[in-house]
């Protein structure tokens, strides 16, 4: 459960609700807005829950949710920082394509640890996947160049990549490069996504990874692991408010069954 869905139970009175979305995540100058708001409507505790809710819905109107279309002749590509959950969701999200009758196959173009490898070949076999993997320490895009080669009659190609930090230049180039690769075989493809996971725990810290990774490569979706684990799920909505990157998936546990598509009213009534 929730930071503030424990606290709401308890019925607070506003001023330690500006408190508690503080310590959830969001974003001082966001939470400040939102009670000064319903401060201005003169509201009674018992209905706090719901004018948050119903605050936040109003914030958020204009936004456009980006909603994830499983596609044949698509391209996946899993970037972000170390240990954000990025093979994890691999996994998972093979199965949501074989749910959705599509045939995946995946790159291992994680060549920096050869753990990385063996994480990835081991849910290539859960799944019954077909898979190419780099040797250790091999130029992650000569692997890619490869793997589209030999995996371009699949539905889907996903590419496991290294964690990196966004401030590593030499990394980030390597991830330029494994780009421009694709780009050059992007005729092969009906779609291509460059996806960023993050772990819900890095809180608003999320917002310098997200744009240090939107520096180098063009972003089209982000996923949230970890959202089980973590107090600090308010700092999606600033995520949301300050990108045009639509959330598409929450990852909730280890297991691969733990995953579904991010929705906003679903988010805010786990958040509340
Ligand atoms: N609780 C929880 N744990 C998760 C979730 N997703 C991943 N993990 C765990 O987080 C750890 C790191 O996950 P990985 O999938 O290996 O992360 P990664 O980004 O591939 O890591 P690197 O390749 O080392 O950068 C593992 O112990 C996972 O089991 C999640 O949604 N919830
Ligand atoms: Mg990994």
């Amino acid at each position: 459960m929730f930071f503030l869905k424990k606290i709401f139970q308890k019925k607070l009175n506003i001023e330690e609700v500006e408190d508690l979305l503080y310590e959830s995540g969001v974003e001082p100058k966001f939470a400040e807005i939102i009670v000064s708001k319903i401060k201005d409507k003169g509201s009674k505790e018992d209905d706090l829950r719901k004018l948050i809710k119903s605050e936040l819905l109003e914030e958020f109107k204009e936004k456009k949710f980006g909603n994830f279309t499983p596609q044949t002749k698509s391209l996946m590509v899993i970037t972000g920082n170390n240990g954000s959950g990025k093979t994890t969701f691999i996994g998972k999200f093979i199965q949501y394509f074989q749910q959705n009758n599509l045939q995946p196959a995946v790159i291992a173009a994680d060549t920096f640890r050869a753990a990385a490898i063996e994480q990835l070949d081991h849910f290539a076999n859960r799944f019954n996947v077909p898979i190419v993997k780099g040797v250790d320490k091999e130029d992650p895009s000569a692997v890619v160049y490869r793997g589209i080669e030999k995996l371009i009659e699949n539905d889907v190609i996903i590419i496991d990549t290294s964690g990196r930090q966004h401030n590593n230049k030499n990394l980030m180039g390597e991830l330029q490069k494994i780009n421009s690769i694709i780009n050059k075989k992007s005729n092969y493809f009906l779609e291509i996504k460059n996806l960023l996971t993050i772990d819900a725990n890095t809180g608003l810290a999320s917002k310098h990874i997200i744009s240090g990774f939107q520096e180098y490569l063009p972003l089209d979706g982000i996923i949230i692991n970890k959202v089980d684990s973590n107090a600090k799920y308010g700092a999606l909505l600033s995520i949301l408010k300050d990108f045009n990157i639509p959330i598409i998936f929450e990852g909730y546990g280890e297991d691969m069954s733990d995953l579904r598509k991010f929705h906003f009213e679903e988010y805010l009534d786990r958040l509340l």
